[in-house]
Parts: structure tokens; sequence; C-alpha cells
């Protein structure tokens, strides 16, 4: 009797355990959606973008620009180059999604800190459209900069939006924090007006990214000669300035399918150190960047054939 209420108790356990496993990998959001996309910056963007805007579990309401003007190896003009390259995207698409330009550059560093832009303003207009107690999907996958504007002009939509972002590195043996990567010091101002503020953040760590890696032959193999889309997005890899790479990781997608397909992944629970805010984030601790690889080319294909 002993060894069944033990056995009981321990399948109860077991049974508990994966309960919570599940619980911890769920990442709940409106599928409401404002992306803010750098765009042109690199080769990861265009991916991520189509992979959002062709998901059809998803509402993606407006699809801003984002800058990069902070970097060594920016364009004079940066997010209107974000802008212009996803009018080309939704245009291959036949999407109607409106497209917002964004921020020029960071935000201020005195005074009105907000870089008053369309996608900021967007980002206000969508988040106050959300139904009582729902919350608007901001989807970043560049610098912060229009979030942080659109949370600094309205402080409002800090009850109204989630921030789901691709940005900083994590330790989650030493449990550190890293804040040097690219998308961290684009903005630094706006970085710390999130971390500081009460707007519910979720984040893969450029480290976790950079498990899904995308294979140059195989990606030029599936996509080349499918559509004039596809073609694109060959060229993009070919075409960049560092183009000559066999293999890169494809960052932003990985946050896309982590969204969209959470059984390929694990969070963990964040408590930030208090000069990084001192709040609660959670983190994307791991993904099967495998299966997010295989995924792009079928999904892109499955939508060509429809
Ligand atoms: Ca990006």
């Amino acid at each position: 009797m002993r060894t069944s209420i033990a056995i009981f108790a321990l399948l109860c356990a077991g049974l508990l355990t994966n309960e919570a496993a599940a619980e911890e990998t769920k990442l709940a959001f409106n599928p409401t959606i404002v992306l803010d996309a750098d765009t042109a910056n690199e080769i990861d963007d265009l991916y991520a973008v189509v992979a959002a805007l062709i998901e059809p579990s998803w509402n993606v309401v407006a699809l801003n620009a984002a800058h990069w003007q902070t970097s060594h190896w920016t364009s004079p003009t940066s997010m209107e180059d974000s802008h212009r390259l996803n009018q080309v995207l939704t245009g291959h698409l036949q999407m109607q999604v409106p497209t917002k330009r964004g921020a020029p550059a960071r935000m201020y560093d005195w005074g009105d800190q907000a870089q008053h832009s369309a996608a900021a303003y967007e980002i206000i207009k969508q988040a106050h459209n959300m139904a009582e107690g729902e919350r608007l999907t901001v989807i970043a996958l560049g610098a912060l900069t229009n979030v942080a504007s659109a949370l600094f002009i309205d402080s409002s939509i800090a009850d109204k939006i989630s921030l789901f972002w691709l940005g900083s590195s994590y330790d989650f043996e030493k449990e550190i924090m890293g804040t040097t990567d690219f998308n961290c010091i684009m903005d630094t101002q706006a970085l710390h007006y999130l971390l500081n503020s009460s707007v519910p953040m979720t984040v893969i760590p450029v480290n976790v990214a950079y498990d899904m890696q995308f294979d140059y032959a195989e990606t030029a193999q599936r996509l080349k000669g499918t559509h004039p889309l596809g073609d694109l997005l060959v060229d993009r890899w070919t075409n960049h300035m560092d183009g000559s790479r066999q293999a890169r990781a494809i960052w932003d997608l990985a946050l896309i399918y982590a969204m969209s397909d959470p059984e390929w992944i694990e969070t963990t629970q964040v408590r930030t150190s208090k000069d990084y805010g001192d709040r609660d984030i959670t983190y994307i601790s791991q993904i099967d960047g495998e299966q997010m690889y295989q995924a792009f080319f079928d999904r892109f294909e499955a939508y060509l054939a429809k």
C-alpha cells in the first residue's frame, strides 16, 4: 500500500513537473502585432519580417522602420532604408500592412528624450485600440528607439503593450546580462528607459539566437527561382557587405519562431540587477535552431503554393 502511494506520488510529481515545464515555455501574447525592424541593417530582418507577415495566426497591424544610426558602418539614411525595404517586402507579398517611418537616430539625452516619429505614434494608437485588459504585442528586431519613444510620449501605454525583443546577451549559469551587443548599443537610452518601466519584456539574447544557423548553399537552393521574393532573400545575403559567409545566424527569425512555435524553446525567468531595472524579464534560454531553420523554407513554400 505504502509502495503504491509512493508510486502515485511520484507519478503526480512527474505530471506536475511536465505541466510546470510546459507552462514555463509558454509565451502568452495577443496576436495583434506591431513589428518594428531595422530591416536594411543586415540580412536576418528580411527573413523575420517575411515569416511574421505570412504567419497565419498573427495580425500584423503595422510594420515600423528602425534606424541603426549609432553604428560605425551605418548608412546616412538607415531608418529610411529600412522603411523602403519594408515596403518592398509588403509589395512582394501583396499585403496592405501600413509601413511607418521610425526615428532617424537614437533618443535624445535629456529633456524631451523621445523621437517623435510616425512609428512611435502608431504604437501609441494601436495600444489604445486594444480591448480592455488586452496588450498590443510589439516585436522589436533592432534598436528600441521607437518603442521607448512611444512610452516616453504616453506613459499610459505601459499597461497596454508587451515587448518581445532580440537583444542583450545572457549567461544563464552566472546570471549575468550583457548589453554591448548591436541592438543594445544602438540606443542605450531606450534600453534603460524600457528596463526601468513596467512594460512586460520577453527577450531572446544574441547568444541563444546564434544557435539557429542558415547554410548559404541550402538557402540558395531552396529559395532561388521560387519567387522574386525568394530571389531577393538570397540576393540580400550575396550582396551584403559581408556576403561571403557560407553560414550565418538569422538572428531575428529566431524570435519570430520562438513566439509562433513555443514548443521549440525553453524560457527562464530572470531578475535583472539593480543597475538594469531590478525587474523580471522572460528570457528565451534555449531554441531548437534546426527545426526553425527548416520551418522557414517549408512555410515560405507553403505560402507561395496557396
Ligand atoms: Ca534586426
